[in-house]
């Protein structure tokens, strides 16, 4: 009879976030208010990561509306909220509480990064699956955003890029896309961000981490609450 396979655990390169050199990057995040991640999640690590998130697929919900507390700004999704996900996927939340992740994000962003409170908020997962699907412009309650990428579109332009204004230069518009395995930091509560409405056949899945920071005050909205509850 076959043994049972153990399921791989997921790992981060947390070695490849420590070769980086923080004084760049505390500089840049402190003005550009995002910093790329590329291969946080090698392929073992993106492999399980997708085992997880198929699992997780199966509890999520859809949800289609304009969020009035963020200006109306449009919502068509399928989400889950960090209640779900500690429950369903207890390999997601212990990755979120690391705590050699957390001083290695911290380091690079040169803040020192604590867990939310609130569980809801902790690990989301939002997935763009039809055609049109948008996370329309908002801004997080937690300072800190770590978007890992699982699924994303190929196409070039126009198509699921991460898009993101500076709060002091509202004209200022920066455009990102990440493949699978890749993954940012924002400073969500700073800079208003959104992601651009998907083609036809395209999906785009991520698990966003979020965190609070020493000394940065927490901004309560029910946003959160509305979209993932
Ligand atoms: O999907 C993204 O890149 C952004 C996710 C996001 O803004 C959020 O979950 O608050
Ligand atoms: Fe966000």
């Amino acid at each position: 009879m076959a043994e049972p396979v153990a399921p791989r655990s997921v790992e981060f390169d947390l070695d490849r976030l420590a070769s980086i050199d923080a004084h760049a990057t505390v500089s840049l995040f402190e003005h550009a208010g995002y910093l790329p991640l590329p291969g946080l999640l090698p392929p073992p690590a993106l492999e399980a990561m997708r085992a997880e998130v198929g699992r997780l697929l199966d509890h999520a919900k859809r949800r289609d509306f304009d969020m009035t507390c963020m200006g109306g700004t449009p919502r068509h999704m399928t989400t889950l909220g960090g209640l779900e996900i500690a429950s369903t996927a207890p390999a997601v939340a212990s990755l979120y509480r690391d705590d050699a992740l957390l001083s290695a994000l911290g380091r690079l962003v040169g803040m020192e990064l604590r867990l939310a409170d609130d569980p809801v908020e902790r690990h989301v997962l939002n997935v763009l699956h039809r055609p049109g699907d948008t996370h329309g412009l908002h801004t997080d309650d937690y300072p800190i955003a770590l978007v890992l990428f699982i699924e994303s579109p190929r196409c070039e332009t126009g198509c699921g890029h991460l898009e993101f204004f500076d709060a002091c230069r509202p004209g200022e518009r920066a455009t990102k896309m990440h493949p699978p395995g890749d993954a940012y930091v924002l400073r969500a509560d700073r800079f208003p961000h959104r992601v651009q409405p998907i083609h036809d056949g395209c999906q785009r899945t991520v698990l966003n981490f979020a965190y609070g920071a020493a000394g940065v005050p927490v901004s309560a909205s029910p946003s959160a609450s509305i979209l993932y509850a």
